[in-house]
Parts: structure tokens; sequence; C-alpha cells
């Protein structure tokens, strides 16, 4: 069976996180999970470049030894050095690295001491009593696994969601399978992907055919599907690689726009505009549209709109969140697209951990049509990732000085990433802040605060003059480590009367903020920048994906510092200096 990218980057990110719980040499560790990021939005399959004998190092973070490993997972579906780390620590220690505040070596730790394999162990070690015994853990963090326990085992028997661009990765080459069948006149996706959700429960295909075709064969013989559940002549479901659920759906061509807009969904939203119909004398399905047994409409999907006199509501606002209301009215936002962005003010270079040099990111930037970029590679105290002390960050301001000289069509903001410390200041003295364009600021540990003393911490640190972005401002990974713990909404005030600007940082592991803080940040008329944090050229292209979480926050380009001419957003940020001038030392 053919090995897809989302699978191998699974797989490696599995690794990487044995290898942390072996405590390994933090590079390779990181070796493997950059390779495992830039896998996952990799628009090539690296089955077919292993199959063409291409050569793999050309790919970001794949370096020699890379390439060979990923040749024997294309070749035997594993890596053997991972069945090998698997006899050490038992590959349940896995799922118990989700649990919030379990990290690496407490698990080994666990695993260690109490032999525990797995979470249900954990579980029940836990309500004996028995994990509160050993060292590093207390009786509040031992309460804590119980109820985290308890609330996956709730979710348990639902479907593992998967991430937006994992679930892209593994459906656009489906698509384009499916679009060879004979007799089609579309494909589409629909369901929480249409609506750029975060993650997906599963993929509902649409297809319109003319009468016989052999689309539904196509799809059950795809080289990617694991199990078949389900073939018919309009319906067809099957799981693919980790467990990706898709259901495929003929639709006869007259009711296509109806049924797109049902299976598009939500639900939630599927109910009040169904209650809305009704109000108006119509019924909707995913039929039609009907007056009595009069079909309306039903072939558009504007249609469905249109005859509830309703404007386009667009897919990622349809979660009966006010959309409805506001369509009513007149008065949906105009939500940011593509095209409206004119530059990415996080990303990183060799010189911390990226793997691209500052002008081969602003060539691809320019590339893109970009007017300008923000190099903000990792300060001193994150040494995993090379963070540059004062007197690299000092070399890195005259480099990107000489290189604007040179440079034609785009201008590279001179910054930094720099940690915000337990105490609320920065990484770096202010004498080399002030000399930067901009300084991006993020918690990279102490995750632990408390609400009130985490807030505080942050607060504390947007205070400083220079401080100008609050990098990912919850912390969360998806599927990997809960938010810290924060009141958004102190946080969001403060940002606001200070001047500051909140990330929405597109790394698909982060996406953070998530759809709900983008919104309450508009709604509180706080400033934001939507980033890549881009570690290599080809991420900048996770703008594409992750500007719908910013559309599914309802944010128009007017909330976006990144949509503003050069000169707007250097007074956006000299703004925010003049605000807290007072604060300097
Ligand atoms: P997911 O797959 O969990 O990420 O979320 P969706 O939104 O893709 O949900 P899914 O796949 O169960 O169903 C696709 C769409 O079909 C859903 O968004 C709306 C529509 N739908 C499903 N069940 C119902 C229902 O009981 N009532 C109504 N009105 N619509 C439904
Ligand atoms: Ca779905
Ligand atoms: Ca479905």
């Amino acid at each position: 069976m053919a090995v897809n990218n989302a699978y191998i980057s699974k797989l490696l990110s599995d690794y990487a996180d044995m290898l942390e719980i072996d405590g390994a040499n933090r590079y390779k560790i990181r070796a493997y999970r950059n390779a495992s990021y830039s896998l996952a939005s990799l628009p090539r399959s690296i089955h077919e470049m292993v199959e063409q004998e291409e050569d793999l190092t050309q790919l970001p973070g794949i370096g020699k030894e890379l390439s060979q490993k990923l040749a024997e997972i294309v070749d035997t579906g594993k890596l053997h050095q991972f069945e090998e780390i698997k006899e050490k620590f038992p590959e349940g220690l896995l799922e118990i690295l989700k649990l919030r505040g379990i990290g690496f070596v407490k698990v080994r730790e666990l695993y260690e001491k109490l032999g525990i394999k797995n979470l249900s162990e954990l579980e029940e070690a836990a309500r004996e009593g028995r994990v509160s015994q050993i060292r590093g853990f207390d009786v509040k963090t031992e309460r804590m696994i119980i109820e985290e326990i308890e609330a996956m085992g709730l979710k348990k028997d639902a479907k593992p969601r998967i991430k937006l661009s994992t679930a892209e990765v593994i459906v656009m080459p489906l698509i384009d399978h499916l679009k060879k069948s004979k007799g089609v006149k579309s494909v589409e996706i629909a369901g929480s992907f249409r609506r750029g959700k975060e993650t997906v429960g599963d993929i509902d295909i649409l297809v319109v055919h003319d009468g016989v075709s052999d689309v539904m064969e196509r799809f059950t013989g795809y080289e990617d599907v694991e199990q078949v559940l389900e073939k018919g002549d309009t319906l067809s479901s099957a799981v693919l690689r980790l467990g990706l659920q898709v259901d495929v759906r003929a639709i006869p061509q007259i009711s296509a726009g109806a049924a797109l807009h049902h299976f598009t969904g939500s639900k939630e939203h599927n109910v009040a505009m169904r209650q809305l119909a009704i109000k108006k004398g119509l019924k909707i399905s995913e039929y039609g549209i009907f007056r009595g047994n009069d079909r309306v409409g039903g072939e558009k999907e504007e249609e469905v709109f249109s005859l509830l006199e309703l404007q386009f509501i667009p897919p990622e606002l349809r979660e009966n969140m006010g959309e409805i209301e506001a369509a009513q009215k007149g008065k949906l936002p105009k939500l940011i697209s593509l095209e409206d962005i004119r530059g990415d003010l996080h990303m990183h270079s060799k010189a911390s951990d990226g793997r691209a040099t500052i002008e081969e990111m602003a060539l691809a930037a320019r590339e893109r049509g970009y007017e300008y970029i923000a190099i903000t590679d990792h300060s001193r105290r994150l040494r995993i990732a090379r963070g540059l002390t004062q007197k690299r960050l000092e070399e890195q301001i005259e480099q990107i000085d000489s290189l604007n000289e040179s440079l034609k069509g785009i201008r590279v903001l001179k910054s930094i990433e720099v940690d915000i410390l337990e105490d609320g200041t920065l990484d770096l003295p202010d004498s080399v802040l002030s000399r930067l364009d901009m300084v991006v600021c993020a918690v990279h540990h102490k995750f632990n605060l408390s609400k009130a003393e985490q807030t505080d911490r942050i607060i504390r640190a947007i205070d400083n003059p220079y401080f100008t972005i609050l990098a990912h401002p919850t912390g969360r990974l998806i599927d990997h480590r809960a938010p810290y713990e924060l009141d958004m909404e102190r946080l969001m005030k403060a940002a606001r009367d200070l001047g500051c600007v909140m990330e929405l940082n597109l790394q698909p592991d982060r996406l953070d903020l998530n759809e709900m803080h983008c919104k309450m940040a508009k709604e509180l008329g706080v400033m934001l920048a939507v980033s890549t944090d881009a570690h290599g050229t080809g991420e900048l292209n996770l703008m594409r994906l992750g500007i719908k979480q910013g559309r599914r926050g309802w944010l128009e380009a007017t909330d976006v510092i990144n949509t503003k001419s050069f000169d707007d957003l250097m007074k956006i940020i000299k703004a925010k200096r003049e605000k807290n001038k007072f604060n300097l030392m």
C-alpha cells in the first residue's frame, strides 16, 4: 500500500516524541520534528519521489540521513529505529503525552517508577493514589490526570479529528483522482473542510455526473483506501490513512447547489436556515428549495441565500454565530482574503532555527507579491533554536541594513521573536530592541503559572514600549498541548489600550489565536497580525490555508496590520512606542 505524506509526517513526529522521552540529542529530535512539519505541508508525494529516485535532500528540512529514512518508510511502511525504541519505551506512552502538564520527563518517570505503559494504566494508578507518591507529582497533578482522562473517555468513541492541513494533503490527490472518472461534471468538498475548520471529523465529497460514471469504483479502489465501509451508487464511504473517513455522494445536477449548502453545514447553521425558510413559506433541504410542491431553486448554492433574501454567506461563517442575522441586514463582514496580505511579520532564518537565509526568505516573499517581511529569529534564552545573543542580533541588524540597500521590491524589517521571561521582562535589553523596526514577543517556558500570574506576566511585557506583537498568544499545540491558563479578555483589553498587536500564528499545529479569540479581538478592537512563522521559504505558503482561520473569526482586512502599506504599518508600530514611552527606564 502507498505510504502518503501525512502518514510519514506522523511517524516522524511520533519518533521524535519517543526520542524525547529517551532524552536523545536535542538537535536530532529537532531534525525529525522539522522534517515532520515540512512533510505535512509538502505539495508533492514523497512516495512518488522515492519511486522516481528523485533527490529528497532538496526538500526543506531533509538531509542525507533523513532522506534514507524516508526511503525506508516508503519501502517498508516502517522505520526500524522507531521499532527498536518501542522495545525500550512502549508506544502507549505517546497517548499519555497528550495530557496537559505531562511532558516527556514525567512520562518517563511514570514508566520507570511505576511501570505505567499507557493511559488506562495511568488512570488506574492515579485513582489508587500511587502517582502522587512519586517525586515531581503531587495530589493536584494526580487529580488533574484523572479529570483529563475522564474527559478524553467521553470523546473516545468519537472519530479522531484531523488537522485541516493534514486532511488537505490526504484529500487533494483523491479529488484529482475522482475528477478523472467517466462522466463527471464536478467534484467538490463540503463539510467542515469547506468551512475551513481547524480540524475535521470526516470529509464530505459531492460529485455531479451525467448519469453513468465509474466514480464510486474509482473511489473505493483508490490506493489510499484502507477500509471500505459502504459502497453504493449514490453514497460510498471509506477510511483512508490516519483514520480519515471520506463520504462520497453522487448528486443530481438539479439539486447540486442545495446539496452543497446542506452538506457544507454546519448543522446548526442548517437548522437556523430551515427555520427562516419556513417563516418565508419555503422549505429547503439537500434536494432543493420548494414552495409547497413547486421547486423554486436548488441548482446553484446562491439561490439558497437569495430566495431567503440573504447576502451570500461565505462557508467559513456558517456556524449559526450571528451570520444569518448579519446577512439579513446586509451587514456581513467583508472577510479578509489572501490577496489582501501585503507582508508576513513572523519568520525565521538560518541564524536561528530556519532553513533559509534572510535573502532567500525575502526573495520568496517578493515572489508572492509581498511588500515587506519581518525576520524574527529566536532570542538567546531559546538555546535549542540557536537563539540570538545581543551580539549576534546586532550583527544581523547590520546585515539586514545592507541587504535592504541592494534588494529591490521588498523591505526586510529588522525584528526578533524575543522570549517573555517569567517576570514579564524581555530576553534582550531595550538598548538593542530599540534598534529594531518591530519586536515579536512570545512565551516559550513557564506554561504552568496560574491564570492571574500568566496574564500579569504578559501584560507586564506588553508595557514595554518596544513590544509590538504578541506571538501565538495561548501557546496551545493542537493535539499536543493545551493552552496555558490566561484571562483572555483582560489580556486583550490591555493589548488594545497599549496599542499591542495580537498574532494569528498559522503554523498548522498552532493556529493560535483560535477562531473565537479572533472574533473576540475584533469585537474588542484589538489589532491582529496574520503570520506564518515560516521556518523555510515553502512555509510562507501556510498563508493560503491559514487565512481561513481568520475568516472564521470574522476578520476583515482592516483588522489586520499586514494588509497595510509599509508606511501605515510603520505608523502603527511607532504609535505603540510613543504610547508607552513613559515606561522607559
Ligand atoms: P465534522 O465532519 O465533524 O468535522 O463536521 P461536519 O460539519 O463536516 O459534519 P458532518 O460530516 O457530520 O456533516 C456534514 C454536513 O451535513 C454538516 O455540516 C451539516 C449536514 N448535516 C449532517 N447532519 C445533519 C443533521 O442532522 N441536520 C442537518 N440540518 N444537517 C446535517
Ligand atoms: Ca465532515
Ligand atoms: Ca460526513
